[in-house]
């Protein structure tokens, strides 16, 4: 079994909870991707749901697979979101943003009356901040925002490692908002929250990968089987 393999399974389960008229969270990244697909056949056999995308890649993917799509400006209230993650920690607090989507990922997810999370276990973790945190920033200012938020990494006595995101050919990682990322290579992240508050209060940063209190369900695929988590 592959952790793509696993992937999809989480993906499949994450089924069980979609129902006919829902509006859906659509998430991004390989293992939102098997969702979408998988939603998709459901639809050709005749289910009635409608998607919001979370990303520019995630909406190509569902006009691929069928999944019929909107905006959450049409659609402002969506009853279930299913999102992959970077790691789920205690309590199910997340780090996404890896894929570099966290932003819309964040605003579907708060808009959304359950988000459940589908992952292989390699991502189920006893404490968050292995995988570097992405931290999405206006790039007016970057090198002033970087500033501040390494001041605020270590006011919290965490290394103010910040690495600018780089994509095709060198250049800046751009996100579909048009902003830049920095990845904080953290370590471990005792108190998440003290640090979303300190990250959320800097002007420039738009948004970061800490999910915290929004998943209210994981979906967890490893070798001896498919866990729900419930919070
Ligand atoms: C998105 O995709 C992200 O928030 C997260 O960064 C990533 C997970 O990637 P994958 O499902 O490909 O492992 O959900």
């Amino acid at each position: 079994m592959t952790p793509d393999d696993l992937k999809r399974q989480a993906a499949a389960r994450a089924l069980d909870w979609v129902r006919p008229g829902m509006r859906l969270g659509l998430g991004t990244g390989s293992t939102a991707r098997h969702f979408v697909e998988l939603l998709g056949e459901r639809v050709r056999a005749g289910l009635d749901v409608i998607g919001v995308p979370t990303s520019e890649t995630t909406q190509a993917d569902a006009e691929r697979f069928g999944v019929p799509v909107t905006t959450l400006d049409d659609e402002p209230r969506l009853q279930v979101t299913v999102d992959g993650a970077d790691e789920i920690g205690p309590g199910l607090s997340l780090i996404k943003g890896g894929g570099g989507a966290l932003l819309r990922e964040k605003i579907v997810a708060a808009a959304s009356d359950h988000m459940i999370v589908i992952a292989d276990e390699s991502k189920l973790l006893p404490a968050l901040g292995a995988f570097p945190l992405p931290i999405e920033v206006v790039p007016f200012g970057l090198m002033a925002t970087r500033n501040a938020i390494a001041a605020a990494l270590e006011s919290l006595a965490l290394p103010p490692e910040l690495k600018l995101r780089t994509g095709s050919a060198g250049l800046a990682f751009v996100t579909d908002g048009g902003h830049f990322i920095l990845d904080a290579a953290l370590g471990r992240i005792p108190d998440p929250k003290s640090l979303a508050g300190k990250l959320a209060a800097i002007p420039g940063v738009v948004e970061h990968g800490l999910f915290l209190g929004l998943a209210r369900t994981a979906i967890v695929a490893g070798a001896a089987g498919v866990r729900v988590i419930e919070q």
